[in-house]
């Protein structure tokens, strides 16, 4: 009998944890594997923690993946996001801060992979072009760009699993005045350097991640003022002294945006962090997931297996307070799926079983309600599987812990440690506090003296 073929789009956390689930298998000694082929529009792994200089289109003329930038830390303390089959620990042999910078966790993502065997799998430089399902042979044509050899290629596999990101594509709203504004107008996944805004007034448009981390990366590099426009409300942060928050953009007029209380103020640059949007350029309609930011988007059951083909997985499709470990339970029970170990309902009890959760999520509209929810997804997933137990209700109580230190101080909440779940170690305390530290590298930070905590 032919093997099975699997090809993985993307080679990012996500796409990785994939390959990091079948090599986990194969390690044990079980031969017999699929077949898999990753293909990888970048010329290296993993996905958004790979930073990127560029803006615009990459070397290929391929849109530019990644929506990363210079001095980012991580959001969220790391003890929820750790691996429960590495840790932290076994990557650093020490313990470390609770926020580290962007190259540190890029580091710790990349440790415990075995990059050799990981290689061998993936094919870097080939955007996915399109891909279409044949009810007769019941396989995937994929087609990619392999822009190494300069012809495009294409391939029939049995199940495709589509681990693009969804943080890529910009959600770029129109104001009226914009096209007469003098100043830079760019969106946050073009932010690369927040040094760029030194001396200015900005203004960040939107209420998430993006408009408060790069407000405050802006703070913290020497922004004149900062002004956050948020259409739903206000953030409820404890902001420094020249950063503030205004309601709705309403239009612009030269350099002067009119706000929706009637407020005006003259801005030097705009920034736009207003989301991103779901896309898929590669897929057909009948394949292609249409969602937007959320934590259980409709039509994929278990959150992974695309409803009216399963064969077809999505992996971190969700909006994300988990990340590595939640693709990494995606992953587990995927990989379990395709080798048949796990027995997928029919189309009705699938329905049945989206529902349920989808009725749930409804019911889910504090923060807190919202972490529980997703903790509970990634349980169920876990459970299912030989991916090692962890604590993943205790990661959440920690979530919660880490939205109070927030609003308690949101330029201090990245000095706070947190203990981790699965080896006990507390974080170390950083030297100097966040907003002092402007050295984001692996080695300068590697060189700090962080100081113990039992
Ligand atoms: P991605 O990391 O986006 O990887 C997708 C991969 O698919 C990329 O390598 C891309 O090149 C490839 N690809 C895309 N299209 C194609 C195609 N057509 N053909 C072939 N390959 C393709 N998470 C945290 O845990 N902590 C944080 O602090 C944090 N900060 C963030 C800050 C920013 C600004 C952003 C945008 C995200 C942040 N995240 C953070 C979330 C982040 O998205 C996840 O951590 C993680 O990178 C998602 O992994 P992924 O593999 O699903 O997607
Ligand atoms: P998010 O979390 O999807 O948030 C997008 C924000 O943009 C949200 O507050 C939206 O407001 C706002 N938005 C969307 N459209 C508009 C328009 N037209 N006008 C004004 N405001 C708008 O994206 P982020 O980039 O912040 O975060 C994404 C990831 O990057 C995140 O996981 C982090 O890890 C980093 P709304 O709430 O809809 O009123």
């Amino acid at each position: 009998m032919a093997k099975t073929k699997i090809a993985i789009l993307g080679a990012g956390p996500s796409g990785l944890a994939q390959l990091r689930a079948f090599e986990a298998l194969r390690k044990t000694g079980v031969k017999d594997l699929p077949e898999i082929v990753c293909y990888e529009k970048q010329n290296d792994i993993g996905g958004m923690w790979n930073y990127t200089w560029r803006t615009g289109l990459d070397r290929n003329g391929e849109p530019v993946h990644g929506s990363m930038y210079r001095y980012l830390w991580s959001n969220g303390p790391k003890e929820c996001l750790e691996f429960a089959d590495y840790s932290f620990d076994q990557h650093f042999n020490q313990p470390l801060p609770s926020y580290p910078p962007r190259e540190v966790l890029k580091d710790y993502i990349m440790g415990r992979l075995d990059k050799r065997a990981i290689f061998n799998y993936i094919r870097f430089e080939c955007p996915v072009r399109w891909v279409t399902f044949s009810e007769e042979t019941q396989l995937f044509t994929v087609t990619v760009m392999n822009h190494k050899t300069g012809e495009q290629e294409t391939e029939e596999f049995d199940y495709v699993v589509v681990a693009t990101g969804h943080f890529s594509t910009p959600n770029m709203p129109y104001y009226p005045g914009m096209e007469q504004y003098p100043g830079r107008v760019l969106h946050a996944h073009d932010f690369r350097d927040a040094l760029e805004f030194e001396g200015q007034d900005v203004l960040l448009v939107g209420g998430s991640y993006s408009a408060e981390d790069i407000g405050s990366q802006c703070y913290k590099y020497g922004a004149k003022t900062v002004t956050i426009s948020h259409r739903g409300g206000s953030f409820g942060y404890n902001w420094p002294e020249n950063v503030s928050e205004k309601p709705g953009l309403d239009h612009i007029d030269g350099n002067v945006v009119h706000f929706t209380d009637g407020s005006t103020q003259a801005f030097d640059a705009i920034i736009m962090c207003t989301g991103y949007l779901f896309h898929f350029p590669f897929l057909p309609d009948e394949l292609r997931l249409d969602t937007h930011n959320c934590l259980y988007p409709d039509n994929l059951y278990k959150g992974i297996f695309f409803q009216s083909n399963p064969k077809l997985i999505y992996l971190g499709m969700q909006d994300q307070w988990f990340t590595f470990n939640m693709f990494d339970a995606q992953a587990w029970y995927a990989r379990d799926v395709i080798l048949g170990k796990i027995q997928l309902p029919d189309e009705a009890s699938r329905r049945k079983n989206m529902d349920a959760w989808l009725q749930r999520y409804e019911q889910s509209s504090t923060d807190s309600q919202c972490i529980d929810f997703q903790a509970s997804y990634i349980d169920e997933l876990v459970s299912a599987t030989d991916y090692p137990e962890f604590p993943v209700h205790q990661q959440a109580e920690l979530f919660k812990q880490w939205q109070e230190d927030k609003k308690a101080d949101i330029m201090g909440f990245r000095n706070k440690i947190y203990r981790s779940t699965i080896t006990g170690t507390m974080g170390a305390q950083l030297p100097r506090p966040w907003l002092d530290i402007k050295d984001d590298s692996l080695e300068g930070f590697m060189s700090l003296k962080f100081e113990k905590v039992i």
